[in-house]
């Protein structure tokens, strides 16, 4: 990196892999987002950032395998986005992300970009937390792990409710949202945000960001 200018970061990887949701999750508003590395017309981005944070959302293809072993370990960061997706808990993402931190020879970080962006930008509400405590007794799995079973009507009359939490929070959020109350159903508004947070799996990557973007 040349004296005189601040380190350029780069969010790369495939098309809706979840780059600029990443990039809002950790509040990159200057890091650069690449054209997707798979585009089928366009030439492959050029990855010349001080630090490049490279997005996969599953076992990394060939072209991430090429393109993450040319750039220099020092200023590559692996993202696994969407770890909510794979399997059914949390290690199931954890162990996928060693597996490609093997492949790649790079440490991989699994987070849920869509609920960090979430828990930066929003709060949970008193009616998201009335809505939560209604249903924290829930213990069926599939009531958040689909949609439609989570707004079925025989989950009550307040199927409008659920629809807007739903929304706002999508099944992972709301089933990590569920399982914290049902521990401590004296949770507040806020301890819930916090433990959403950390669900995201975002803050070990953003250490790790500022880590090297410091040595930069
Ligand atoms: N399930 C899930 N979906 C996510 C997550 N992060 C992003 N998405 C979704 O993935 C889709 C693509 O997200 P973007 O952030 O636009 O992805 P991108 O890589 O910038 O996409 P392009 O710029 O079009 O290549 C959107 O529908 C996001 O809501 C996540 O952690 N989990
Ligand atoms: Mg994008």
């Amino acid at each position: 990196m040349s004296a005189g200018r601040p380190p350029r970061i780069q969010i790369t990887g495939r098309s809706r892999a979840g780059k600029s949701t990443l990039r809002n999750a950790l509040s990159l508003l200057t890091a650069e987002e690449t054209r997707p590395v798979d585009h089928p017309w366009q030439t492959t981005p050029v990855l010349h950032g001080d630090l490049v944070v490279y997005v996969l959302t599953g076992p990394p293809g060939p072209t991430d395998r090429q393109l993450t072993a040319a750039l220099t370990p020092r200023r590559t960061i692996v993202v696994l986005n969407k770890a909510e997706t794979i399997g059914t808990r949390w290690s199931d993402a954890a162990a996928e992300a060693d597996r490609s931190a093997e492949v790649l020879g790079l440490p991989v970080f699994p987070v849920v970009a869509a609920l960090a962006a979430r828990t930066r930008t929003t709060t949970i509400t008193p009616a998201d937390l009335d809505t939560l405590r209604r249903h924290r007794h829930r213990t069926d799995p599939a009531c958040t792990l689909l949609a439609d079973r989570f707004l079925s009507a025989e989950l009550g009359a307040d199927i409008a409710d659920r629809r807007a939490l739903l929304e706002r929070w999508d099944l992972y959020g709301v089933a990590c949202a569920l399982t914290a109350l049902r521990h401590d159903p004296a949770l507040t508004a806020r301890q819930l945000l916090q433990i959403l947070h950390c669900a995201s799996g975002i803050d070990p990557l953003h250490h790790e960001i500022h880590r090297r973007y410091r040595r930069l």
